[in-house]
């Protein structure tokens, strides 16, 4: 009887305890907050670690390896943090703008040693939180700033984050068409057809080149189609340039669309990431910078960058900034680094064709022509998404649901496994 009543007593206390758990849980400050999905690129990762297949295979994120399959640190990389690490600097703050050597030597990448824009200082290059916080700085910057629109158009598909960043700094999301899927290639009549459709002076981003996740870029005749319409129309041009080199190789050339809108005297605003084209993913190195009418005008934008940027990180980092500020200006350590770059892009146009190649041993009837004419890191397969999940699957190979592979992922030695289970889920 004692042993009884002693059980219920501790079984009421139990429910007790779980009913006032319960309560807590519901009264609880954050008890409202849903679980988020996964990032959808960065998602991909996090799958590829808890498998065990040893033939796995992680071309979700767009970061580059070796053919060995390896993280690749450029010896350029190696030799200016030597000569760094032997100065024995300090580690200061930078100013909120960052470190002026970078700044400049960034700004004349993009826009050219000869550029009239850089000659004339009618412009503003800030150092930022590599691609996503010069994103970040520029959406932001539009929002106080650009009174004209409040709407940015996308090209359909874009960057998965592109979405996020402009809706989080208060702007309005559009799109125009981008990518046929009955050609795997450029829409050029639907980009110039919604383009010229949008109301006047709204914002429309471009990548400069290696389009994310298409690997489709406008031809010359076609990005001087689109500097018409935007010059005509009086939109403003935002380019995000965050694979300068990759796409063929040669940081001019990737450049090249860029700078013909500014040679057609569009004042745009850029963004740029050394993520890809110097290994620096990490290390977060990038710029913003924002083409002005005049010196003075560019000051005025500064100053302003300045007092956006101060309370959202009081200012950028210093260890990669220094990196790619060494490498740049340093003319031995910036042609090693361009030699590179161009060995890293044509590591990926040989996949490309291995994997082509290796479909058609497979026995693949597919055109797989739009692997090969696609440029830079990521190719969009086509692949529906159930061909997706069937090859994460049945083949431990991880890659986003729209189909985009990272071509910088596949390897001399895993080119024939990925054709393989390619032409199996596509048969
Ligand atoms: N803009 C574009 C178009 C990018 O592709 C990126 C990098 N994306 O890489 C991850 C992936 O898609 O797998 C960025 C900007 C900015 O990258 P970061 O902030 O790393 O410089």
């Amino acid at each position: 009887m004692a042993m009884l009543s002693s059980r219920r007593i501790l079984s009421t206390v139990a429910h007790h305890q779980g009913l006032a758990a319960l309560s807590a849980r519901a009264s609880s400050t954050w008890s409202h907050v849903e679980m988020g999905a996964p990032d959808p690129i960065l998602g991909v990762t996090e799958a590829f670690k808890r498998d065990n297949n040893s033939k796995k295979m992680n071309l979700g994120v767009g970061a580059y390896r070796d053919d060995s399959g390896k993280p690749f640190v450029l010896s350029s990389v190696r030799k200016a943090e030597a000569q760094i690490a032997a100065k024995k600097l300090d580690k200061e703050y930078l100013p909120i703008g960052g470190l002026a050597d970078f700044n400049k030597a960034c700004a004349a990448l993009a826009l050219g040693d000869n550029s009239e824009v850089i000659k004339s200082g009618r412009y503003i290059t800030v150092q930022t939180i590599s691609g996503t916080g010069s994103l970040r700085v520029g959406a932001n910057f539009l929002q106080r700033f650009y009174k004209s629109s409040r709407e940015v158009y996308l090209p359909k598909p874009s960057w998965g984050n592109h979405t996020p960043i402009f809706r989080d700094a208060g702007l309005e999301i559009k799109s125009y068409r981008y990518y046929d899927p009955k050609t795997c290639g450029f829409d050029a009549a639907g980009a110039l057809e919604d383009i010229s459709k949008t109301p006047e002076q709204a914002i429309i981003l471009f990548h400069a080149c290696a389009h994310n996740p298409t690997g489709v870029d406008p031809k010359p005749d076609q990005w001087k189609e689109l500097a018409a319409i935007i010059k005509q129309r009086n939109l403003f041009p935002f380019f995000d340039m965050a694979y300068q080199g990759f796409a063929s190789g040669d940081a001019d050339r990737d450049a090249w669309a860029l700078r013909y809108f500014i040679d057609q005297g569009i004042n745009l605003v850029l963004s740029q990431s050394y993520a890809k084209n110097m290994g620096l993913y990490g290390e977060r190195v990038g710029g913003f910078t924002v083409v002005c009418s005049d010196s003075d005008e560019a000051k005025r934008v500064e100053s302003q960058l300045k007092i956006l940027i101060r309370p959202m990180y009081s200012n950028p980092p210093l260890n990669g900034a220094r990196i790619a500020a060494t490498i740049m200006n340093t003319a031995e350590l910036r042609t090693e680094w361009l030699e590179e770059v161009k060995g890293m892009a044509n590591r990926i146009i040989s996949m490309r064709e291995q994997l082509v190649s290796n479909l058609k041993k497979e026995g693949s009837i597919h055109n797989w022509q739009h692997i090969i004419d696609q440029i830079g890191m990521f190719c969009y397969t086509g692949l529906k998404p159930e061909q997706v999940e069937r090859l994460t699957k049945e083949f431990s190979i991880y890659m986003t649901k729209d189909g985009r592979i990272s071509v910088a992922g596949i390897t001399s030695a895993n080119v024939g496994y990925l054709a393989h289970g390619i032409h199996k889920v596509s048969k």
